[in-house]
Protein backbone atom coordinates (compact mmCIF):
# COMPACT_ATOMS: atom_id res chain seq x y z
CA UNK A 1 0.00 0.00 0.00
CA UNK A 2 1.24 3.56 -0.84
CA UNK A 3 2.38 5.53 2.30
CA UNK A 4 -0.01 8.19 1.37
CA UNK A 5 -2.99 5.77 2.12
CA UNK A 6 -1.06 3.74 5.18
CA UNK A 7 -0.94 7.23 7.37
CA UNK A 8 -4.44 8.61 5.88
CA UNK A 9 -5.97 5.34 7.57
CA UNK A 10 -3.87 5.72 10.61
CA UNK A 11 -4.98 8.81 11.37
CA UNK A 12 -8.74 7.65 10.64
CA UNK A 13 -7.94 5.25 13.15
CA UNK A 14 -6.70 7.30 15.64
CA UNK A 15 -3.37 4.95 15.33
CA UNK A 16 0.29 5.70 15.96
CA UNK A 17 3.04 7.18 13.30
CA UNK A 18 5.56 5.43 13.18
CA UNK A 19 9.22 7.23 13.01
CA UNK A 20 9.58 6.27 9.23
CA UNK A 21 6.07 8.05 8.74
CA UNK A 22 7.21 10.82 10.12
CA UNK A 23 10.28 10.93 8.18
CA UNK A 24 8.05 10.35 4.73
CA UNK A 25 5.66 13.03 6.47
CA UNK A 26 8.60 15.88 6.54
CA UNK A 27 10.01 14.58 2.94
CA UNK A 28 7.39 13.79 0.76
CA UNK A 29 3.80 14.62 2.31
CA UNK A 30 2.07 17.78 0.19
CA UNK A 31 1.47 20.93 2.44
CA UNK A 32 -2.71 20.39 1.46
CA UNK A 33 -2.45 17.18 2.84
CA UNK A 34 -0.55 17.60 5.93
CA UNK A 35 -3.28 20.69 7.04
CA UNK A 36 -6.39 18.21 6.66
CA UNK A 37 -4.44 15.77 8.52
CA UNK A 38 -3.47 17.85 11.66
CA UNK A 39 -6.79 19.35 11.81
CA UNK A 40 -8.57 15.94 12.28
CA UNK A 41 -6.23 15.43 14.91
CA UNK A 42 -6.63 19.02 16.59
CA UNK A 43 -10.42 18.53 16.20
CA UNK A 44 -10.00 15.09 17.64
CA UNK A 45 -7.98 16.53 21.23
CA UNK A 46 -9.07 19.84 21.37
CA UNK A 47 -12.25 20.27 19.26
CA UNK A 48 -12.17 24.30 17.83
CA UNK A 49 -10.70 25.61 20.83
CA UNK A 50 -7.40 27.80 20.92
CA UNK A 51 -6.64 28.28 24.04
CA UNK A 52 -4.26 31.11 26.01
CA UNK A 53 -3.71 32.52 29.22
CA UNK A 54 -2.94 35.47 30.85
CA UNK A 55 0.90 35.49 31.80
CA UNK A 56 3.90 37.93 32.59
CA UNK A 57 7.49 36.65 31.70
CA UNK A 58 10.15 37.45 34.24
CA UNK A 59 13.47 37.22 33.07
CA UNK A 60 15.88 37.60 36.10
CA UNK A 61 19.28 37.58 33.88
CA UNK A 62 20.44 37.81 30.25
CA UNK A 63 23.97 36.76 32.03
CA UNK A 64 24.91 32.98 31.08
CA UNK A 65 27.98 30.73 31.56
CA UNK A 66 26.57 28.80 28.11
CA UNK A 67 27.32 30.13 24.99
CA UNK A 68 25.37 28.61 22.37
CA UNK A 69 25.51 29.59 18.80
CA UNK A 70 21.91 30.29 18.15
CA UNK A 71 21.63 32.75 21.32
CA UNK A 72 21.12 36.91 20.82
CA UNK A 73 20.28 37.19 23.99
CA UNK A 74 23.01 36.15 26.08
CA UNK A 75 25.46 38.85 27.47
CA UNK A 76 28.89 38.42 29.77
CA UNK A 77 29.14 39.40 32.88
CA UNK A 78 30.11 43.26 33.12
CA UNK A 79 29.08 43.32 29.10
CA UNK A 80 27.13 46.26 28.19
CA UNK A 81 23.98 45.14 27.60
CA UNK A 82 23.86 42.43 30.58
CA UNK A 83 21.33 42.70 33.31
CA UNK A 84 21.03 40.78 36.76
CA UNK A 85 18.06 41.55 38.67
CA UNK A 86 17.75 41.93 42.43
CA UNK A 87 15.61 40.09 44.62
CA UNK A 88 13.94 43.57 45.03
CA UNK A 89 13.84 44.13 41.61
CA UNK A 90 12.05 40.98 41.08
CA UNK A 91 9.75 41.42 43.99
CA UNK A 92 8.60 44.93 42.42
CA UNK A 93 7.66 43.18 39.16
CA UNK A 94 5.63 40.61 40.92
CA UNK A 95 3.91 43.56 42.58
CA UNK A 96 3.19 45.28 39.44
CA UNK A 97 0.30 42.10 38.89
CA UNK A 98 -0.75 42.28 42.62
CA UNK A 99 -4.49 43.35 41.72
CA UNK A 100 -4.27 41.68 37.92
CA UNK A 101 -6.06 38.93 36.54
CA UNK A 102 -2.79 36.99 35.51
CA UNK A 103 -2.78 33.23 36.33
CA UNK A 104 1.00 32.33 35.45
CA UNK A 105 4.28 33.98 36.07
CA UNK A 106 6.89 32.50 33.82
CA UNK A 107 10.45 32.80 35.21
CA UNK A 108 13.52 32.10 32.73
CA UNK A 109 17.27 33.22 32.28
CA UNK A 110 20.44 32.33 31.49
CA UNK A 111 22.45 30.21 34.08
CA UNK A 112 24.21 32.59 35.80
CA UNK A 113 27.97 31.71 36.76
CA UNK A 114 27.62 33.17 40.38
CA UNK A 115 23.85 31.99 41.10
CA UNK A 116 23.43 29.20 43.81
CA UNK A 117 20.27 27.44 44.61
CA UNK A 118 19.50 30.19 47.45
CA UNK A 119 19.09 32.82 44.81
CA UNK A 120 15.96 30.83 42.62
CA UNK A 121 14.56 29.39 46.45
CA UNK A 122 14.39 32.94 47.10
CA UNK A 123 12.84 34.12 43.91
CA UNK A 124 10.06 31.37 43.80
CA UNK A 125 9.30 31.85 47.64
CA UNK A 126 9.07 35.98 47.16
CA UNK A 127 6.91 35.66 43.66
CA UNK A 128 5.09 33.35 45.52
CA UNK A 129 4.23 35.55 48.96
CA UNK A 130 2.80 38.49 46.59
CA UNK A 131 1.16 36.33 43.94
CA UNK A 132 0.09 33.21 46.05
CA UNK A 133 -3.19 32.47 43.67
CA UNK A 134 -0.73 32.67 40.54
CA UNK A 135 1.00 29.30 38.56
CA UNK A 136 4.98 29.59 39.17
CA UNK A 137 6.13 28.14 36.11
CA UNK A 138 10.13 28.31 35.66
CA UNK A 139 13.25 27.86 35.34
CA UNK A 140 14.65 25.47 32.22
CA UNK A 141 16.11 21.70 32.44
CA UNK A 142 19.81 23.74 32.21
CA UNK A 143 19.09 26.39 35.05
CA UNK A 144 17.56 23.03 37.28
CA UNK A 145 20.53 20.82 36.29
CA UNK A 146 22.85 23.96 37.18
CA UNK A 147 21.20 24.37 40.80
CA UNK A 148 21.69 20.20 41.21
CA UNK A 149 25.46 20.18 40.09
CA UNK A 150 26.04 23.83 42.22
CA UNK A 151 24.43 22.19 45.60
CA UNK A 152 25.25 19.29 45.40
CA UNK A 153 21.62 17.78 46.15
CA UNK A 154 20.11 15.44 44.01
CA UNK A 155 17.88 16.67 41.42
CA UNK A 156 14.65 15.54 42.88
CA UNK A 157 15.45 17.18 46.05
CA UNK A 158 16.33 20.38 44.13
CA UNK A 159 13.02 19.87 42.60
CA UNK A 160 11.29 19.23 45.85
CA UNK A 161 12.26 22.01 47.82
CA UNK A 162 11.30 24.53 45.02
CA UNK A 163 7.88 23.10 44.96
CA UNK A 164 7.61 23.60 48.48
CA UNK A 165 8.19 27.29 48.09
CA UNK A 166 5.63 27.16 45.36
CA UNK A 167 6.88 25.81 41.74
CA UNK A 168 4.11 24.17 39.98
CA UNK A 169 5.63 23.47 36.54
CA UNK A 170 8.74 23.81 34.31
CA UNK A 171 8.65 25.23 31.70
CA UNK A 172 10.35 23.59 27.78
CA UNK A 173 13.42 25.56 27.06
CA UNK A 174 17.01 24.17 26.91
CA UNK A 175 15.51 21.26 24.64
CA UNK A 176 16.78 22.87 21.32
CA UNK A 177 17.27 19.44 19.03
CA UNK A 178 17.56 16.41 21.69
CA UNK A 179 20.43 14.62 19.46
CA UNK A 180 23.92 15.03 20.70
CA UNK A 181 25.46 15.92 17.85
CA UNK A 182 23.16 18.57 17.04
CA UNK A 183 23.98 19.73 20.68
CA UNK A 184 27.93 19.88 20.21
CA UNK A 185 27.49 21.86 16.89
CA UNK A 186 24.82 24.48 18.65
CA UNK A 187 24.68 24.48 22.09
CA UNK A 188 28.33 22.37 23.04
CA UNK A 189 28.12 23.96 26.48
CA UNK A 190 24.76 22.89 27.87
CA UNK A 191 23.45 19.64 29.32
CA UNK A 192 23.32 16.86 27.42
CA UNK A 193 19.98 14.89 25.84
CA UNK A 194 19.59 12.46 28.92
CA UNK A 195 20.07 15.43 31.49
CA UNK A 196 17.29 17.11 29.98
CA UNK A 197 14.89 14.30 29.61
CA UNK A 198 15.77 13.31 33.36
CA UNK A 199 14.88 16.83 34.75
CA UNK A 200 11.19 16.90 32.92
CA UNK A 201 11.07 13.07 34.28
CA UNK A 202 12.20 13.61 37.96
CA UNK A 203 9.68 16.40 37.88
CA UNK A 204 6.61 14.50 36.27
CA UNK A 205 7.22 11.75 39.05
CA UNK A 206 7.14 14.42 41.69
CA UNK A 207 3.65 15.51 40.20
CA UNK A 208 5.15 18.92 38.32
CA UNK A 209 4.18 19.17 35.04
CA UNK A 210 6.36 20.27 32.24
CA UNK A 211 6.27 21.83 28.63
CA UNK A 212 8.91 20.54 25.98
CA UNK A 213 10.26 22.81 23.29
CA UNK A 214 12.24 22.02 19.93
CA UNK A 215 14.32 24.70 18.08
CA UNK A 216 14.23 23.76 14.74
CA UNK A 217 15.69 25.01 11.38
CA UNK A 218 19.08 25.33 11.95
CA UNK A 219 21.78 22.33 11.51
CA UNK A 220 19.36 19.51 12.46
CA UNK A 221 18.16 17.14 9.89
CA UNK A 222 14.46 15.69 9.39
CA UNK A 223 16.12 12.24 11.07
CA UNK A 224 17.23 14.77 14.24
CA UNK A 225 13.57 16.13 14.47
CA UNK A 226 12.04 12.80 14.66
CA UNK A 227 14.68 11.17 17.41
CA UNK A 228 13.79 14.49 19.23
CA UNK A 229 9.80 13.82 18.67
CA UNK A 230 10.65 10.11 19.44
CA UNK A 231 12.42 10.86 22.71
CA UNK A 232 9.32 13.01 23.82
CA UNK A 233 6.81 10.68 23.31
CA UNK A 234 8.27 7.94 24.76
CA UNK A 235 9.36 9.89 28.02
CA UNK A 236 5.70 10.84 28.09
CA UNK A 237 4.31 7.13 27.38
CA UNK A 238 5.63 6.95 30.74
CA UNK A 239 4.75 10.02 32.90
CA UNK A 240 1.79 11.49 30.79
CA UNK A 241 3.34 14.78 32.50
CA UNK A 242 4.25 17.27 29.18
CA UNK A 243 1.24 19.35 28.65
CA UNK A 244 2.76 20.99 25.99
CA UNK A 245 4.82 21.08 22.97
CA UNK A 246 6.36 24.28 21.77
CA UNK A 247 7.97 24.75 18.41
CA UNK A 248 10.62 27.42 18.52
CA UNK A 249 11.97 28.68 15.02
CA UNK A 250 15.27 29.52 14.78
CA UNK A 251 15.79 33.52 14.42
CA UNK A 252 18.65 34.61 13.35
CA UNK A 253 19.54 38.07 14.01
CA UNK A 254 22.63 39.06 16.17
CA UNK A 255 23.93 35.16 16.59
CA UNK A 256 26.34 33.26 15.79
CA UNK A 257 24.07 31.16 13.52
CA UNK A 258 22.84 33.53 11.32
CA UNK A 259 24.53 32.29 8.24
CA UNK A 260 22.32 29.42 8.08
CA UNK A 261 19.15 31.72 7.66
CA UNK A 262 15.71 30.84 8.78
CA UNK A 263 13.50 28.50 7.17
CA UNK A 264 10.24 29.36 4.84
CA UNK A 265 6.46 29.64 6.12
CA UNK A 266 5.86 26.51 4.49
CA UNK A 267 9.01 24.87 6.65
CA UNK A 268 6.96 25.99 9.37
CA UNK A 269 3.28 24.73 8.49
CA UNK A 270 4.79 21.06 7.51
CA UNK A 271 6.34 21.25 11.01
CA UNK A 272 3.63 22.20 13.44
CA UNK A 273 1.44 19.43 11.54
CA UNK A 274 4.12 16.90 11.59
CA UNK A 275 5.08 17.51 15.03
CA UNK A 276 1.22 17.55 15.92
CA UNK A 277 0.67 13.90 14.04
CA UNK A 278 3.61 12.33 15.60
CA UNK A 279 3.38 13.28 19.59
CA UNK A 280 -0.15 11.88 19.28
CA UNK A 281 0.18 11.37 23.65
CA UNK A 282 1.22 15.45 24.26
CA UNK A 283 -2.65 17.67 24.65
CA UNK A 284 -1.57 20.96 22.90
CA UNK A 285 0.66 22.41 20.84
CA UNK A 286 1.79 25.84 20.97
CA UNK A 287 2.19 28.64 18.58
CA UNK A 288 4.51 31.03 20.23
CA UNK A 289 3.41 34.14 18.71
CA UNK A 290 6.66 35.76 20.11
CA UNK A 291 8.69 34.22 18.01
CA UNK A 292 6.29 33.44 15.00
CA UNK A 293 5.94 36.92 14.85
CA UNK A 294 1.54 37.83 15.20
CA UNK A 295 0.99 37.34 11.68
CA UNK A 296 2.23 34.29 11.22
CA UNK A 297 0.14 32.48 13.98
CA UNK A 298 -3.12 32.03 12.04
CA UNK A 299 -1.28 29.47 9.42
CA UNK A 300 0.10 28.11 12.84
CA UNK A 301 -3.85 27.02 13.71
CA UNK A 302 -4.37 25.31 10.21
CA UNK A 303 -1.64 22.79 10.70
CA UNK A 304 -2.32 21.48 14.45
CA UNK A 305 -1.32 24.23 16.94
CA UNK A 306 -4.48 24.83 19.58
CA UNK A 307 -2.55 27.34 21.78
CA UNK A 308 -1.33 30.74 21.38
CA UNK A 309 0.43 31.06 24.61
CA UNK A 310 -0.64 34.10 26.68
CA UNK A 311 -0.68 37.90 26.66
CA UNK A 312 2.92 38.01 28.47
CA UNK A 313 2.97 41.92 28.73
CA UNK A 314 6.52 42.93 27.07
CA UNK A 315 8.25 40.27 29.81
CA UNK A 316 10.31 38.44 26.86
CA UNK A 317 13.35 39.58 25.08
CA UNK A 318 14.99 36.13 23.83
CA UNK A 319 12.84 36.73 20.81
CA UNK A 320 12.82 40.28 19.67
CA UNK A 321 16.87 40.14 20.26
CA UNK A 322 16.83 37.38 17.98
CA UNK A 323 14.54 39.71 14.83
CA UNK A 324 11.46 39.14 15.80
CA UNK A 325 9.44 41.42 14.58
CA UNK A 326 8.03 42.87 18.22
CA UNK A 327 10.26 44.23 20.57
CA UNK A 328 8.24 44.82 23.50
CA UNK A 329 5.92 41.74 22.58
CA UNK A 330 2.36 41.70 24.19
CA UNK A 331 -0.70 40.88 23.04
CA UNK A 332 -4.60 41.84 23.81
CA UNK A 333 -7.09 39.54 24.25
CA UNK A 334 -9.05 41.55 21.84
CA UNK A 335 -5.52 40.68 19.52
CA UNK A 336 -6.25 36.93 19.98
CA UNK A 337 -10.49 37.10 19.76
CA UNK A 338 -9.58 38.57 16.15
CA UNK A 339 -7.43 36.25 15.32
CA UNK A 340 -9.83 33.35 16.48
CA UNK A 341 -12.55 35.04 14.66
CA UNK A 342 -11.28 35.14 11.56
CA UNK A 343 -9.93 31.88 11.72
CA UNK A 344 -13.02 30.42 12.55
CA UNK A 345 -11.57 29.15 15.93
CA UNK A 346 -13.24 29.32 19.63
CA UNK A 347 -11.08 31.63 21.84
CA UNK A 348 -10.71 30.07 25.21
CA UNK A 349 -8.85 30.82 28.59
CA UNK A 350 -7.23 28.82 30.00
CA UNK A 351 -4.86 28.15 33.56
CA UNK A 352 -1.56 26.86 33.57
CA UNK A 353 -2.99 23.36 33.77
CA UNK A 354 -5.33 23.68 30.65
CA UNK A 355 -8.56 24.29 32.99
CA UNK A 356 -11.04 26.40 31.30
CA UNK A 357 -10.91 29.43 33.22
CA UNK A 358 -14.39 30.59 34.39
CA UNK A 359 -15.67 34.07 34.13
CA UNK A 360 -17.42 35.66 36.96
O1 LIG B 1 15.65 27.07 24.85
C1 LIG B 1 16.87 31.03 21.97
C2 LIG B 1 14.95 29.40 22.23
C3 LIG B 1 14.15 28.91 24.29
C4 LIG B 1 16.60 31.63 19.89
O2 LIG B 1 7.40 26.26 28.22
C5 LIG B 1 15.56 30.77 20.26
O3 LIG B 1 5.68 27.52 27.95
C6 LIG B 1 14.66 30.95 18.18
O4 LIG B 1 11.71 27.66 26.04
N1 LIG B 1 15.66 31.75 17.73
C7 LIG B 1 13.64 29.52 25.58
N2 LIG B 1 14.59 30.43 19.42
C8 LIG B 1 12.18 29.89 25.49
C9 LIG B 1 11.27 28.75 25.87
C10 LIG B 1 9.80 28.96 26.04
C11 LIG B 1 9.18 30.06 25.49
C12 LIG B 1 7.83 30.21 25.68
C13 LIG B 1 7.07 29.32 26.41
C14 LIG B 1 7.70 28.23 26.95
C15 LIG B 1 6.89 27.28 27.76
C16 LIG B 1 9.07 28.03 26.78
O5 LIG B 1 14.23 29.93 23.31
C17 LIG B 1 15.54 28.34 24.28
C18 LIG B 1 15.82 28.28 22.80
O6 LIG B 1 15.37 27.08 22.26
N3 LIG B 1 15.77 30.40 21.53
N4 LIG B 1 17.39 31.78 20.97
C19 LIG B 1 16.64 32.12 18.55
N5 LIG B 1 17.62 32.89 18.11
Amino acid sequence: MQMNKIISQKIAAGERISTEEGLWLYRSASLAQLMEWAQTVRRRINGNKVFFNKNVHIEPTNICSNRCLFCSYRRAQNEEGSWALSLDEIAAIAQKYKHSDITEVHIVGGVHPHWGFEVYKNMVAEVHKILPQVHIKAFTAEELWKMHESSNLPLADVLQQLKALGLQSIPGGGAEVLQDAVRAKICPEKINSAAWLQVHQTAHNLGLSSNATMLYGHVESYEDRMVHLGLLRDLQDHTRGFNAFIPLKYRKLHNDLSAVGEVSTAEDCRNMAVCRLFLDNIPHLKAYWPMFGKSLVDNMLHYGADDLDGTIDAGTQIYSMAGAEDTKPTMTVQELQAICRRNRFELTERDSLYKTVKKE
